[in-house]
């Protein structure tokens, strides 16, 4: 491309010379009585040649010519007489007050002539600036919150997931600090095979600690989680870093909670990006991997920030070893709770049963919660099975009009926690109140009765949209 710039403003020429990509060519020309050496100063040395108008008339053009004019007096004249010369030249026009309405008539009416506001030239750069400005600001303070020389706890809720995990290794970078002095903490460990399989391919530590070792830490930094979330006191917190939605206010030095974001982690991206910080590909992997799951792979609650973040991460990502962390390798008693699965599901009426009886792991029920879905052809699924003393119910719903939150909240919020999204949801409920409540002769009868309240919950929200 070769850009030939008309102008009568030397102020503008350095910017306007700075739209040619490095390998274009460029040619300036001073529209005008202004001194060809007020422009020849400003521009790069050696990189364009300066001319009066009438050097267009020795030009011969090769048809890959670009006009850009930003001049202040005879927009539409100037620009016929150099088409005259460039005929195949499409053209940049920069707005300005003196452009007469006969002229914006004349240049709105040519089909290979745009009109470009002045600011639109700089304006999504600088509103980038202003915030990199703002969050530097924020990270100085956000530094001055914590003290160097001492151990910083990062504490994450329990059985942290991939966000907390990112956002925590995020943390550590963005304060400059060292892993060894900056452990990651829970009070409840990673149970979700995804997770233990990507902490275990990213080489990550997180330590699971007594609420009593965590009040002795001496500083502690809270991410992708609030202090309310524990119900009791945690000690000397000095940050928090958030995405849900905040309950209480906090006392204190350094909060950030942003309802608005997808996940934590794309706001430790905007952090790491104003820091002008550079993203190894174990950061990044961990990153784009919170964001792809907390998202739902940009299915459930996206702002254009997470957006940006998974861009930006994408390119750094190591993606081989996140397909390796999405398919944790199954072990051999594992593959007997997918047997039976397969093995005694049952379907009735478009939804999908699955009791499991015992599990050794908590985390099989959401697992093959997922994976039953693939089974016939149905609109809802519900999985279940015990652990310890209690029973974890998992529900998928597929069908638009039916609301696996509220279907769980139906049926078992009597009983204990339940609760979730329309599309995913659970409840966690003590075996021995269940049984009293749902039938206490044995299994048989109480998957029978299970499926006839759940089904019932079905048919009555099905029946409240029918009225709507
Ligand atoms: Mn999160």
């Amino acid at each position: 491309m070769h850009y030939i710039i008309i102008t009568d403003c030397n102020g503008l020429a350095a910017t306007l010379t700075d739209l040619a990509g490095e390998k274009d060519g460029m040619t300036v020309i001073v529209h005008g009585n202004r001194p060809i050496a007020d422009f020849q100063r400003v521009l790069p040395r050696g990189r364009c040649a300066v001319h009066r108008f009438a050097a267009l008339h020795t030009m011969h053009p090769l048809g890959t010519e670009r006009l850009v004019v930003c001049i202040t007096r005879g927009v539409a004249a100037t620009l016929k007489k150099a088409r005259a010369m460039l005929p195949a030249a499409p053209a940049l026009v920069v707005e300005n007050a003196a452009i007469s309405k006969a002229e914006r008539e004349a240049l709105a009416a040519m089909t290979d002539v745009a009109i470009i506001g002045g600011a639109e030239l700089f304006r999504s750069a600088a509103l980038e600036r202003w915030k990199h400005l703002e969050l530097r600001k924020r990270i100085a303070l956000m530094r001055r919150c914590v003290d160097p020389d001492q151990p910083l706890w990062i504490l994450t809720q329990h059985d942290p997931d991939p966000d907390a995990i990112g956002s925590a290794l995020a943390l550590t970078h963005l304060l400059g600090r060292s892993r060894r002095n900056t452990p990651i903490v829970t009070l409840k460990g990673v149970s979700r095979s995804e997770n233990i399989s990507m902490i275990s391919l990213l080489g990550i530590k997180v330590k699971t600690i007594t609420a009593a070792a965590l009040r002795r830490a001496p500083q502690v930094a809270l991410v992708d989680v609030q202090p309310a979330f524990f119900k009791r006191h945690i000690g000397n917190v000095r940050i928090v870093i958030d995405h849900h939605p905040q309950t209480e206010l906090y006392d204190v030095p350094y909060v950030d909670i942003q309802p608005g974001f997808g996940a934590t982690s794309s706001i430790m991206v905007e952090y790491l990006d104003a820091a002008g910080l550079k993203v190894n590909t174990r950061l990044a992997t961990a990153l784009y991997y919170a964001v792809k799951t907390d998202t739902l792979l940009m299915g459930r609650g996206v702002s254009p920030e997470d957006f940006r973040a998974f861009g930006a991460l994408w390119p750094l990502a190591d993606h081989k070893l996140i397909s390796q962390m999405e398919r944790p390798r199954l072990k051999s008693r594992e593959v007997d709770v997918f047997i039976r699965a397969l093995k005694y599901h049952h379907i009735e009426r478009g939804a999908l049963f699955v009791p499991l009886g015992r599990v050794h792991k908590e985390d099989l029920v959401p697992r093959l919660a997922d994976f039953v879905l693939q089974i016939g052809d149905v609109e809802f699924a519900l999985v279940w099975g015990s652990f310890g003393r209690v029973t974890t119910f998992s529900a998928r719903a597929l069908n638009p009009h039916i609301d696996a939150g509220e279907i769980m909240q139906r049926v078992f919020g009597h009983l204990g926690s339940a609760g979730g999204h329309a599309e995913m949801a659970r409840a966690t409920v003590a075996s021995k109140a269940l049984a009293a409540d749902f039938g206490e002769e044995g299994q048989t009868r109480l998957s029978v009765s299970i499926r006839k309240r759940v089904l019932g919950a079905i048919a009555a929200q099905k029946r409240a949209v029918l009225k709507k």
